[in-house]
């Protein structure tokens, strides 16, 4: 593949959209084809799924979650992120396979290792070659949320599942250090690009 895969990952509000926004334009005024993305989510049949997901209202058992999840990935590698690739451009991508692992794996229970194996098996060899994780105490990222819009079905999960999730999501980093790495999302919003910046133009 031609192009170069980032993702983006964190707790709740942690501030990715707000930095992707940021870094596509800079990234597009360097004269880089960008492609802004995100998870669930990215295509038509995506966005279904994305509804379904965070709007249901009745118990959804954790292996029918993380299908989900799984089959809008499916869905968005085949339609979006594989030709995006292919073409040259810069993918960015609001969350990706480190969701599922620290969400569903994690929080919900699946188990890290064994859903990092369904996601492998999904995405195909289509995995991020360079991964920002936006490190933040969930009780803030909730409360930066909250202020955005009414909580949806995971949001309103209870601290102990967010903090798991933040455990996990600091696990997979002391693991795969060349590849995931953590900045502060505590810092005003300029300086979280800045280190943001210097990241990818060490990678890119
Ligand atoms: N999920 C997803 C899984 O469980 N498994 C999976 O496999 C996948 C792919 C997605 C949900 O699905 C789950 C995870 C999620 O629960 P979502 O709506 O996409 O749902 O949720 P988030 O990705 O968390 O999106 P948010 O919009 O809530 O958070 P962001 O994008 O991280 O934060 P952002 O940029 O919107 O910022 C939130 C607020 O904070 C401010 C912003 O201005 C905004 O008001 N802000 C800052 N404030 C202070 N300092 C900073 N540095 C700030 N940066 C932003």
């Amino acid at each position: 593949m031609r192009g170069f895969f980032i993702s983006f990952e964190g707790g709740e509000g942690a501030g990715k959209t707000t930095l992707i926004e940021e870094m596509a334009r800079q990234l597009s005024k360097e004269g880089h084809h960008v492609l802004k993305t995100r998870e669930p989510g990215g295509t038509k049949l995506g966005e279904h799924i994305r509804a379904i997901l965070l709007q249901h209202t009745e118990p959804v058992s954790a292996y029918a979650e993380l299908s989900l999840f799984l089959a809008s990935r499916a869905q968005h590698i085949m339609e979006v992120i594989g030709p995006a690739l292919e073409a040259g451009k810069i993918v960015l991508c609001d969350r990706f396979n480190d969701s599922s692992v620290a969400y569903q794996g994690a929080a919900r229970g699946l188990g890290m290792e064994q859903v990092s194996a369904f996601c492998k098996f999904i995405s195909q060899g289509v995995e991020p070659q360079l991964t920002l994780y936006l490190d933040l105490d969930p009780r803030i990222g909730l409360a930066r949320a909250a202020k955005e819009r009414k909580q949806d079905r995971i949001e309103a999960e209870t601290i102990m599942f967010h903090e798991k999730i933040r455990e996990a999501y600091l696990e997979i980093h002391r693991a795969e250090r060349h590849r995931f790495h953590l900045i502060d999302a505590n810092l005003p919003p300029a300086k979280v690009f800045e280190e943001a910046m210097k990241l990818v133009h060490q990678h890119v």
